[in-house]
């Protein structure tokens, strides 16, 4: 490590920032004003980052000035007043300017230069930072802040170096501004930059194409003057409007939505709807529906809404068909603000050529071949994007401990924690980087965040004695997976946007932002620090310290759940009476969504020991007969029936092409053990022996339960094993309960916090098994013979008390030489995986046991 050499050599400065953007601008500042020496170099000869460079017509943000602005200083604010609701280019740019002015920190910037590469040194401890002027400069910290959008896409089209025109990229526009008056202009790309910039080119141009390869969706910005109620908002309460925007999710206060797409009345999804359209707004019209993100249907709603504008203002019909997006949903690729972009193809001198119909065959020395025409051009504006989020980073040769450079160790995509760091880059930040929300945002907000973060971790190090920091493995695995977690239950990883670096040829698919707002994200870097830099290795000239770990464990929409469960403020489910304890659970089971469609429900009973047994049939719509699973609900022996697992039943009938027959079962404290198993037992063998009529195939029998319905399937295996049949297939035990001892580690790890709790787990066993029975085989399967019994699944979830006791029974079941598919759902609790369409993330690992489940039927029978 670096404690001998970081004594000696000295650095020549503390930390070098590259950019001098809203990022790099706010770190000097912070930076200095904590007692760093700073240095940052900016390849531009001024500041102002993107509003440096992005100088094509029609540039402006599209987040209300109001919020896109610094918030940390409360006399800037009072200093500066933005004259528009959105901004233009030149204003923002002069505004980052009178920043730089206000704080003197051009002093500290170099402009007009690169930063080339940067070594760390790690015998001294150092960055050695290269830059294209030639210098060398030794610092201990390293802050990349050179932007998420700053590295223009290279042209990839054929041909696009023969053109002898006039050639202009929105994201390197001229200073001087450039004069389409009377001239014949090709504009390639319809993204932001370019819905931004072609009603201006086509105020002065005498022919505008536009070249279009994906329509995009845009809706009208409606600027103007700066939003009333917000200036009114933020003069009453300045701070407390800051702090809203820092607990939100975008970085815009707001409320946020329950209203659901699919659900919502007809008239109030019209005004929701329509009020987002007329606000013009990113914050609106992302939170239009509570599920938009992720559920197709409720998207659909807005695509459908959007299509329908676009049609209503453009008049050819050809052409409004053609700008109107089909093949993604709305969302995963970054929507558009515009000011009469659709109006802009009802002028006579505007045309739109769809490259999905006609795609560019090449670019010629005097303008544009498509497969379906050629036309020639005076000037070809290219929008066509930029290599996003890792561009800048990997741009530039930066090699970490032992030489590896960050272009190799992000090969197939960056790896990070919390977007901040990564393994391997000691002292190295980037702002904003991959795996923070970042462009999922409004900037202004998560850039201060960011500096702030660093500036305060940078603080803590020099006040601990501390000399280095880098994250651990663990933490950043963890954090990737997280990441990549809150994406997949999104509808975004389905698009080919920047997002997923589709747009780049080559560039590893994955989804670079963090999309779990700007809100959770914050919580989440001020745990780390509150936990004593969790995830972190600190190393100094007296040692070191390491507090390994991982900051988000749950799955990102258990954790949902359980913060929505937490604020209802409920009693402890523990201390109701068992009959107020089964009302509440209907109550809660009414509202939930019903799970798949399946082929048919049958009701019905079966003769049970002391009464009939109610059971409900799920069938596939496939044509039969087919496999069945007799399944026993959860509930702890003492709530539930045989409807009340309807929603998983579904799933599990529509995935493993089941018949499901989930049968009721006496429960305590009324009928206590063995009632239950008893029960079982019967449904057990009037299901072997009713196959055909339930539409089975007979001996393609498996029993399944979830957690003590899976107690009571493994108990009725084992005697189905010892009175010589039913024959079973095999047994699906979902999260199951085979001991009554409550000892294991995750008994105690999980005792509180994840729905199904130590005491609740006790008070189950209280109400059904007297305690003198708890040891009998029948009431903790573990505790028995296992060997020859049917082939199992067993599921066992993270963050479930009962996780271990699963655990022990693969490993009992093994041991005893039953073959055993284990699934282990990481990020789960005992109750996540049941919640089919809340839980998205139960999905795959439903999706695996069904896989699991259809491989066992496909088999030999064993018995
Ligand atoms: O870039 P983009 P942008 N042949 O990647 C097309 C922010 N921003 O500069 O979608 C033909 O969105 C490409 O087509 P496709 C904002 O976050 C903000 O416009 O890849 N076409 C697409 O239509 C934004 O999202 C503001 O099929 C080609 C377009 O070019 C981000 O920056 C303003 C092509 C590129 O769109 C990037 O926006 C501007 C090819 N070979 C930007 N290659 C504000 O309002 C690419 N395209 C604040």
């Amino acid at each position: 490590m670096t404690e001998t050499g970081a004594q000696d050599v000295q650095p020549q400065v503390d930390v070098v920032v590259v950019g001098a953007g809203f990022a790099g601008l706010y770190l000097v500042h912070r930076l200095r004003g904590a007692g760093f020496s700073v240095r940052a170099f900016e390849a531009a000869d001024d500041v102002g980052g993107t509003w440096y460079w992005n100088r094509y017509p029609g540039a402006r943000c599209d987040i209300p000035t109001t919020d896109y602005t610094f918030g940390f200083d409360p006399e800037l604010e009072q200093a500066w007043t933005w004259s528009e609701k959105y901004a233009t280019q030149p204003e923002i740019l002069r505004y980052l300017q009178f920043v730089a002015d206000r704080y003197d920190l051009r002093r500290d910037i170099t402009f007009g230069t690169r930063v080339d590469g940067a070594e760390w040194d790690d015998a001294a401890g150092l960055w050695q930072v290269r830059t294209s002027g030639g210098e060398t400069v030794a610092c201990r910290y390293y802050v990349m802040a050179s932007g998420c959008l700053s590295v223009p896409k290279e042209p990839d089209i054929e041909g696009a170096g023969r053109f002898r025109g006039e050639v202009y990229s929105t994201g390197r526009w001229p200073h001087e501004g450039v004069d389409f008056t009377g001239k014949r202009v090709a504009v390639i790309g319809t993204g932001s930059s370019g819905i931004q910039s072609i009603p201006l080119i086509a105020e002065h141009a005498a022919q505008v194409t536009v070249f279009q390869r994906t329509p995009n969706f845009s809706i009208p910005a409606h600027n103007g003057p700066l939003p009333a109620e917000r200036v009114e908002r933020l003069r009453a309460d300045r701070e407390g409007y800051r702090e809203e925007a820092k607990r939100s999710s975008m970085g815009v206060p707001g409320e946020k939505t329950d209203v659901m797409g699919v659900t919502a009345p007809e008239d109030v999804r019209r005004q929701r709807l329509e009020a987002a359209w007329e606000a013009g707004e990113l914050r609106e019209i992302y939170g239009i529906f509570a599920d938009q993100g992720v559920n197709p249907a409720s998207n659909e709603i807005i695509c459908e809404f959007i299509r329908e504008k676009i049609r209503s203002v453009v008049s050819d019909p050809a052409t409004a068909e053609a700008l109107c997006p089909k093949d993604y949903y709305f969302g995963t690729k970054r929507p558009c603000l515009d000011t009469k972009y659709y109006e802009t193809f009802n002028l006579p001198h505007v045309r739109l050529v769809d490259l999905r119909s006609t795609p560019i065959t090449t670019i010629t020395e005097t303008g544009i071949e498509t497969s379906g025409e050629s036309s020639e051009f005076d000037a070809i504006v290219y929008a066509t994007g930029f290599d996003a989020m890792t561009g800048a980073l990997v741009g530039v040769d930066i090699a970490g401990r032992g030489g590896v450079p960050l272009k190799e160790k992000w090969a197939d995509g960056p790896s990070t924690y919390l977007g901040l760091m990564t393994v391997g880059f000691p002292n190295f930040f980037s702002i904003t980087g991959p795996g923070s929300p970042s462009v999922l945002s409004n900037m202004a907000v998560s850039i201060e965040q960011h500096v702030d973060w660093v500036t305060d971790c940078l603080v803590a190090l020099r006040a601990g004695g501390w000399t280095t920091i880098e994250p651990t493995p663990t933490a950043e695995q963890g954090w990737d997976r997280h990441v990549a977690d809150y994406a997949a239950i999104t509808l975004h990883p389905t698009a080919n946007s920047w997002y997923m670096g589709a747009n780049v040829p080559g560039k590893p698919r994955v989804f670079y932002p963090y999309i779990g707002g700007v809100d959770r994200y914050r919580a989440a870097c001020e745990e780390v620090v509150e936990r004593g830099y969790l995830g972190f290795r600190r190393t100094g000239p007296s040692g070191e310290e390491c507090v390994d770990g991982v900051v988000r464990r749950l799955q990102p929409d258990v954790a949902l759940v359980l913060e929505a469960m937490g604020e209802l403020g409920l009693p402890p489910l523990h201390s109701l009476p068992p009959e107020q304890l089964r009302e509440f659970m209907a109550m809660a089971d009414a509202d939930r969504p019903p799970g798949p469609e399946v082929g048919g429900v049958v009701d019905g009973v079966l003769p049970g020991p002391a009464g009939d047994l109610e059971y409900r049939l799920f069938r596939p719509s496939s044509p039969g007969p087919h496999p069945v699973v007799l399944y026993f609900h959860g509930g702890g022996w003492v709530i539930g029936n045989h409807a009340s697992d309807e929603p998983f039943c579904r799933d599990l009938c529509v995935r493993s092409e089941a018949v499901v027959v989930s049968v009721n079962y006496r429960h305590g404290p009324e009928a206590a053990h063995p009632a239950a198993v008893e029960d079982a037992w019967a449904a057990l063998q009037w299901t072997a022996a009713h196959a055909i009529e339930l539409g089975g195939i007979p001996d393609d029998l498996v029993v399944a339960g979830w957690s003590a319905g899976g107690n009571l399937a493994t108990v009725v295996a084992q005697r189905a094993r010892d009175e010589g049949g039913p024959v079973l297939r095999g047994q699906l035990l979902l999260t199951p309960v085979t001991d009554a001892e409550m000892a294991t580690g995750s008994y105690r790890e999980n005792a509180e916090g994840y729905v199904l709790t130590s005491e609740l787990m006790r008070y189950f066993w209280d109400h059904y098994c007297d305690p003198a029975q708890r040891t009998d085989p029948a009431a903790s399967p573990l505790r028995g013979r296992l060997g020859e019994l049917p082939p199992a699944i067993v599921v066992t979830a993270e963050f479930d008390p009962l996780r271990d006791e699963g655990v022990a029974y693969v490993e009992a079941l093994r041991a005893a030489g039953v073959p055993v598919e284990h699934v282990a759902a990481r990020g789960h609790t005992h109750t996540s995986l049941t919640m089919v369409g809340v839980v998205l993330s139960g999905a795959p690992v439903r999706a695996e046991i069904a896989q699991r489940l259809r491989a066992l039927f496909r088999e030999p029978a064993s018995v």
